[in-house]
């Protein structure tokens, strides 16, 4: 079957018509992957946790859904240029859109602050890329600020169509699990995507009665406004996606974990890094250190002895991957990983391959 985008896929669920433009570069429709490994890390049944991976999009990252619709109503709506503050990935994804749909797209990002691999995807898009002397939440203010008078369309999650595309993914791990998860544990920034997955599994449950997750978000130690009840004002973390300090949808976020019976916690750097690379040697799945961030709350879930014990065999836990492991070429540099230059002969080689093979 020809591949669809996600608008065509789920258009009777969005909020589109006839004479909406179909801005797509063929997102969604991602992989739900089985996760063995992880599971025994987990100490659950070796079926329990799966990956959705939303590095599989076309520019890398679960931005993708709600970038769809947004730019596409943006052309609806006779926007002449849209705009974002952006950690990058949402930067990364407006570009790739707005390039497709011939408007003009302008991006603030914290200068220094954004992994090389989407600052590189905005500029080759084509996008007005402006560096600002200061963090996520400060360009957010200042993109807030010029959009409201000046006719530029915020696609930041302040837009509602991102929310109402990014339910999607809900939608396709309900069609693939034949029900929803028990739990889905996930990265938390912004807050937007924790907020537009509780929307997509209501809508869902409300149509087919496929159940519901108990929502699982996790922050950066030192950048967890939602688990410290109050702002940071400069946040810091290895995984840039999620330094953010103020999300914009802190309430709706809150919402979402209390309706859910779920929780909101908060995860070290090092325990970050820890599974960003397990994933990556044991489970052979690549994600941004932003994305291992709701896998190392799993594990630090389960370590905790949280999950229950009844009823094992049934459980279903979804990790959303959130972006793809090339966005961030240098974190990988900061690890430490078998590298080693021979000179070009077969004795060299041979020596090397003695060895045998490095542990994990
Ligand atoms: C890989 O691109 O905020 O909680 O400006 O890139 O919905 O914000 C990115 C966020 C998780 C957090 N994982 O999602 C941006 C931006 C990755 C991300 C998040 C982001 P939200």
């Amino acid at each position: 079957m020809a591949r669809k985008g996600l608008i065509e896929r789920w258009r009777a669920r969005l909020p589109v018509s006839a004479k909406t433009p179909l801005i797509s570069l063929l997102e969604g429709e991602t992989p739900l992957v089985p996760a063995p490994r992880l599971s025994a890390a987990a100490g659950l049944p070796e079926n329990a946790v799966w990956l959705k991976v939303e590095g599989a999009n076309p520019t890398g990252s679960f931005k993708d859904r709600g970038m769809t619709l947004a730019i596409s109503k943006a052309v609806e709506e006779g926007a002449q240029g849209v705009i974002c503050a952006s950690t990058g990935n949402t930067a990364a994804s407006a570009a790739a859109y707005a390039a497709r749909a011939g408007l003009r797209c302008a991006v603030l990002l914290p200068a220094g602050g954004v992994a090389a691999g989407k600052l590189s995807q905005s500029l080759m898009h084509g996008a007005e890329v402006i560096a600002i002397r200061g963090n996520f939440d400060e360009a957010l203010r200042l993109a807030r600020l010029i959009a409201e008078d000046s006719g530029w369309t915020m696609v930041n999650s302040t837009n509602p169509y991102r929310l109402e595309g990014q339910k999607t993914g809900a939608f396709e791990i309900v069609a693939a699990l034949g029900r929803a998860p028990d739990y889905q544990f996930m990265p938390v920034g912004n807050a937007g995507n924790i907020t537009a997955y509780w929307m997509g599994y209501r809508e869902a449950h409300a149509r087919t009665q496929s159940g519901l997750p108990k929502l699982m978000g996790w922050q950066a130690s030192g950048a967890a406004p939602i688990v410290l009840g109050r702002k940071v004002k400069n946040p810091k973390t290895i995984a840039s996606a999620i330094r953010i300090g103020d999300p914009v949808s802190w309430k709706r976020a809150i919402a979402a974990r209390d309706e859910s019976g779920g929780h909101i916690g908060k995860v070290a750097d090092r325990e970050i890094l820890a599974a960003y690379r397990m994933l990556a040697r044991e489970e052979g799945v690549f994600c941004e250190p932003s994305s291992a961030a709701g896998v190392a709350g799993l594990l630090a879930w389960s370590k905790a002895k949280k999950f229950p014990t009844r009823n094992r065999t049934r459980l279903r836990v979804v990790c959303v991957l959130t972006g793809n492991g090339l966005k961030d070429p240098d974190t990988p540099k900061t690890m430490s990983y078998s590298l080693c230059t021979i000179s070009a002969s077969p004795a060299a080689l041979k020596r090397v391959l003695k060895g045998g093979r490095r542990g994990r």
